[in-house]
């Protein structure tokens, strides 16, 4: 159906086209030269606001009805300025874009030819030029500058007390790692990567010891989050769109963003009404061949909830004790410590899970 109406506006199109082309050609034969095309000028100067009116409501209907994918409120701090920003150049575009078509597709069909009337010959307004230079130069300095001012506000250094989470980018996955109880990460070292050591961690910073590997992104809400972020072999970028995050994972470069989420997941699925809504980290950097499916789930938890899964982690060493044989000798003892240390906590953590779900189920 769809594709009959287009063809039907074509076929129009082409029916008036060889009419006025007739005209042209019988004017051509029965007039004297200055009064040739009259017709044509006509409907030429009539098809400029008609395909204004039409353009405009296309433009307003891909507008509304896009609505849909719009993304939903921003659920970082940080995002909601950036919303801000972006919605009000939007509307600043748009009032300018409209302007100026509106004069685009009038002037034609207002000033189209007559007889008895000639054009003036008007040279230059230095005042009028003054105006439309000096109106868009202050609004494009305040827009840039208002920009300028939240992205070195976004870019600032971490507060001290944030959530360190390192992302790190391969083809084709996102690998995470948290800094343990210590709450620093360890060292990593391109040479240390193996099968299942898949980011390098160097085992000979004792800082190490405790750090453990995520299959999920999880963070607490409402408190400042560190992303420091990695890539292992080309150039990826961690995008989590509804917190309005987006840097690339530079190979040999790593880079960082901070952000304090304010809307934990539970709330987000309510304020969708989808109870399937997550959170994800997608890849948008072309990667290679897998890079569509290069994505993990992001968790934003209430504080409590939060900790219950973060003591409830199994450090990378004690997983793989093998890796011990990595440790310095003078920093061994310190590692199978931490290790019994981890053990210790991850079982109390799971007892503490059981007995809140017996509670539960009471
Ligand atoms: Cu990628």
């Amino acid at each position: 159906m769809f594709y009959l109406i287009i063809a039907a506006l074509v076929l129009l199109f082409v029916v008036i086209g060889l009419l006025v082309r007739a005209q042209v050609l019988i004017d051509i034969f029965t007039k004297s030269s200055e009064k040739r095309g009259g017709l044509s000028n006509q409907i030429n100067g009539l098809l400029f606001p008609v395909f204004f009116v039409f353009g405009l409501a296309g433009f307003i209907w891909l507008t509304v009805s896009s609505k849909k994918y719009y993304l939903p409120d921003s659920a970082s701090i940080h995002g909601v300025r950036t919303d801000e920003l972006f919605w009000i150049t939007m509307a600043i575009i748009t009032i300018v874009f409209i302007a100026t078509h509106l004069l685009l597709f009038f002037f034609p069909y207002v000033y189209q030819f007559k007889e008895n009337r000639k054009a003036l010959f008007y040279p230059v307004n230095h005042r009028l030029e003054f105006i439309w230079t000096v109106i868009p130069a202050i609004v494009l300095s305040l827009l840039v500058f208002s920009g300028w001012k939240v992205w070195s506000d976004i870019t600032s250094e971490a507060p001290a007390n944030s959530v360190v989470v390192e992302i790190i980018g391969k083809q084709f996955n996102w690998m995470v790692r948290y800094p343990g109880n210590d709450l620093s990460l360890g060292k990593h070292n391109y040479r240390k990567i193996d099968e299942l050591n898949t980011v390098g961690i160097d085992f000979s910073d004792k800082n190490a010891f405790d750090d453990f590997m995520a299959g999920e992104v999880h963070i607490p809400v409402n408190k400042p989050i560190l992303f420091k972020i990695r890539a292992r072999d080309v150039l990826h970028s961690v995008f989590a769109p509804h917190f309005r995050l987006k840097m690339d994972a530079v190979p040999g470069m790593p880079t960082k963003f901070w952000f304090t989420p304010t809307i934990t997941s539970a709330d987000m699925k309510a304020k969708t009404g989808n109870p399937d809504f997550t959170y994800e980290i997608a890849c948008t950097e072309v990667c290679g061949r897998g890079h569509f499916g290069m994505r993990i789930p992001l968790v934003v938890h209430e504080q409590a909830e939060y900790e219950t899964w973060f003591k409830a982690q199994q450090s990378f060493l004690s997983k793989n004790p093998d890796y011990l044989k990595m440790v310095p000798d003078n920093l061994k003892k310190l590692a199978e410590e931490s290790i019994q240390n981890n053990k210790k906590s991850t079982s109390v953590a799971s007892l503490n899970k059981v007995s809140q779900s017996v509670a539960k189920s009471n």
